[in-house]
């Protein structure tokens, strides 16, 4: 048992630790971590269930610091609790180049940082993804092996962030019963007090959301203590409320704005010493403190080893399954079976929609593994990503693998981050492409974070029809293709959908995002290849020697390449035509493969039914696009592509005028 005295010094460890990095590095935010220090002290020191020394044991507790800003409250516990990843020299260079203690925490600078926060809202829409990842596991494979809480703290701004919404919906509704949310209840954000914009009764709000929610003095620790016990016990989630006071101790900054993005300066600093009885240089803890600190770092050793045993007797088959699961491996057999469906596609020749051929190629993966979680935010049937194996997950049964997120994109999106990050699934969404917009700042997370989700995009043009040009992407591909370390594909026929799903689940450490038709496609691959073609990003889908015209195109433009092809060879000129199914893959190939793909056509001509922007690099800034260059229109699809000029007819004629 810690005494109140003990607990005092130790959270006053996280407070010196914080104000002293923020003033040595001239930036940063002192007032989260010195009000919520009290909170992270009774959750590291009496509840969570952690080990330094073994930081990435799958059944730890999660803790996700939602209010990224705070990040000097996460490094402070992991340094005072041992691992070895944040040293006090870390500390010491917060903020600085190169080093773990980034401005705000990001996911892979050291272990014990569960995710990468600072967007706010967003954490605490990833714990939700790993809540829901943690029921399923335990569902899957039994409380022996997994069986977590997910512990979250969220700041004001996290909660008036739309996408809080989303989430508190998701988790009440799928009574995520282990998910435990502190709500740093503080009463400023940068602006200053929270009634200048906010007027929110938030446990009312919690509440009709399906959660159960308590109220606690946040530099309580007893209350504190209590309040958890009580959410341990819950059959909902729980929304914690901790009224706590930002800047805890500074005698004439704390409860104000000042302190939530400031150094405090040295004259405060000084005050607050005094105030807080810390005599301690900077960056220096105590050793009795420093001590109570690592002994409690060291609690869950032996959870942790029980849990290591049970793994060990657990039936062999069983084992592997977590262990490879864990580690992110793909089965060895996916490889030959989407080999056997290619073939099959090549004997057949069918023409579906791309989402279709998604449904099909999904449909093989899923039958092979077992890991793949996927969903829709209410447009499955639009999305075609359930397939025969992915029953639905309900409240009360989590043996399914398919995700009802409701209309909630943004929600799904993170949601999906959290369940990669906590391991042992592969979530996979269903959205219409126009929405990406949606869930973009989440998609963005994955791709900083480097994690693997994938996102089935699906009526990804004009290509569409009625809906019009609210619902018909125009930007989106160039858009999604900005995002650093995103792959994004646009197949052309089932072949090639089955052969992108490969390489989003063969991409480990990044993201995916496939789009796809709603109109049906014809076969443009034709005969079986072993070898995936669009892993290279582009290659020759028709080649020809001394091509005097080489025609580019994406997805549903790659038949309208083939046909003007055609025609072209047809009267005699000498075309070629690449598929170009991942920008992101063909920037990766050799120099000497990518200037042989794009070639030395005299005419160099690209087709896509969205914007020019990123095309150049194929056709140079004197070649012939052939796309949009405004909003669609709502009619009949084929109407459509008459009308913006996206035919074969169109592709032939601008070759002809520019050989003439
Ligand atoms: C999506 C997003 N918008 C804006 C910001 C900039 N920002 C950082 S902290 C903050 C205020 C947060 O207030 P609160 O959660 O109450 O934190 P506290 O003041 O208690 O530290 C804002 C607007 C951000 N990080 N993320």
């Amino acid at each position: 048992m810690i005494s109140r005295e003990k607990h005092d010094r130790m959270a006053n460890a996280i407070r010196f630790l914080s104000m002293d990095a923020v003033e040595k590095a001239n930036s940063g935010h002192p007032g989260l971590p010195m009000g919520a220090a009290d909170i992270a002290t009774v959750l590291f020191t009496r509840y969570l269930s952690f080990d330094p020394k073994n930081p990435a044991w799958p059944n730890r507790d999660r803790f996700v610091l939602s209010a990224g800003h705070g990040s000097m409250l996460l490094y402070s516990l992991l340094y005072l609790t041992g691992y070895e990843d944040i040293t006090i020299d870390e500390i010491k260079n917060f903020r600085q180049l190169g080093s773990r203690t980034a401005g705000h925490p990001e996911y892979g600078h050291a272990a014990g940082i569960e995710t990468t926060t600072g967007p706010l809202g967003q954490g605490l829409a990833n714990s939700v993804g790993m809540a829901i990842a943690e029921r399923k596991l335990r569902d899957e494979f039994g409380s022996d092996l997994m069986e977590h809480y997910t512990y979250v703290l969220a700041g004001d701004g996290c909660l008036m962030e739309g996408i809080s919404q989303e989430a508190i919906a998701l988790a009440g509704h799928l009574k995520l019963n282990k998910l435990i949310v502190f709500w740093d209840d503080n009463n400023i954000s940068i602006d200053g007090p929270i009634s200048i914009a906010d007027s929110t009764d938030q446990h009312a709000r919690f509440r009709a959301c399906n959660w159960n929610t308590i109220a606690v003095d946040g530099h309580d620790p007893d209350a504190i203590a209590a309040a958890i016990e009580q959410a341990q016990k819950s059959d909902k989630p729980t929304m914690i409320a901790c009224k706590t006071v930002i800047g805890f101790g500074a005698p004439n900054k704390a409860g104000t704005h000042k302190v939530h993005g400031s150094p405090l300066g040295a004259d405060e600093i000084a005050a607050t010493r005094k105030a807080l009885g810390w005599e301690a240089e900077a960056f220096t803890v105590p050793s009795d403190v420093l001590d109570a600190w690592r002994l409690a770092g060291l609690r869950s050793t032996k959870v942790r080893k029980d849990w290591e045993e049970r793994l060990e007797k657990t039936e062999t088959e069983k084992k592997a399954q977590f262990i490879r699961r864990f580690s992110g491996e793909l089965e060895g057999s996916l490889a030959s079976a989407i080999s056997a469906y290619k073939q099959k596609l090549a004997d057949t020749k069918p023409s579906p929609a791309t989402r279709k051929a998604s449904e099909d190629a999904l449909e093989v993966i899923n039958g092979v593994l077992a890991e793949t979680i996927g969903g829709s935010a209410d447009l499955t049937g639009s999305n075609n990503t359930k397939t025969s194996q992915t029953h639905s997950i309900t409240p009360d049964n989590f043996s399914g693998r398919y995700i009802h997120y409701g209309v909630r994109e943004h929600g799904m999106a993170a949601a999906m981050n959290g369940m990669a990050l906590h391991g042992g699934l592969i979530p996979y969404s269903g959205g219409f492409l126009i929405f990406s917009d949606y869930c973009r700042p989440s998609i963005r997370l994955a791709a900083l974070m480097g994690i693997r989700v994938i996102h089935v995009l699906t009526h990804d043009s004009i290509g569409l029809g009625e809906d019009g040009p609210t619902h018909q992407p125009v930007e989106h591909m160039a858009a999604l293709r900005a995002i650093p370390n995103l792959l994004m594909f646009r197949p052309a026929d089932a072949t090639e959908t089955a052969e992108c799903w490969q390489l989003a689940l063969e991409s480990h450490n990044r993201p995916s995002g496939i789009a796809l038709t709603r109109q049906n496609l014809m076969a443009v691959r034709t005969e079986y290849e072993e070898e995936n073609l669009c892993a290279r990003g582009a290659y020759d889908l028709i080649s020809a020697s001394d091509a005097q015209v080489t025609i580019f195109a994406t997805g549903s433009e790659v038949e309208i390449a083939v046909k003007a092809c055609q025609t072209l060879t047809a009267k005699g000129v000498s075309t070629r035509v690449v598929s170009v199914p991942c920008f992101e893959l063909f920037a990766e190939q050799s120099e000497d493969y990518q200037q042989a793909i794009i070639g030395d056509s005299p005419v160099k001509i690209a087709v896509e039914a969205g914007v020019r922007q990123g095309w150049d690099h194929f056709i140079g800034t004197d070649g012939t696009f052939i796309g949009m260059s405004s909003f669609g229109a709502s009619g009949p699809y084929k109407d459509l592509y008459r009308h913006f000029g996206i035919t074969p007819e169109a592709v032939v004629a601008a070759a002809e005028a520019k050989l003439s």
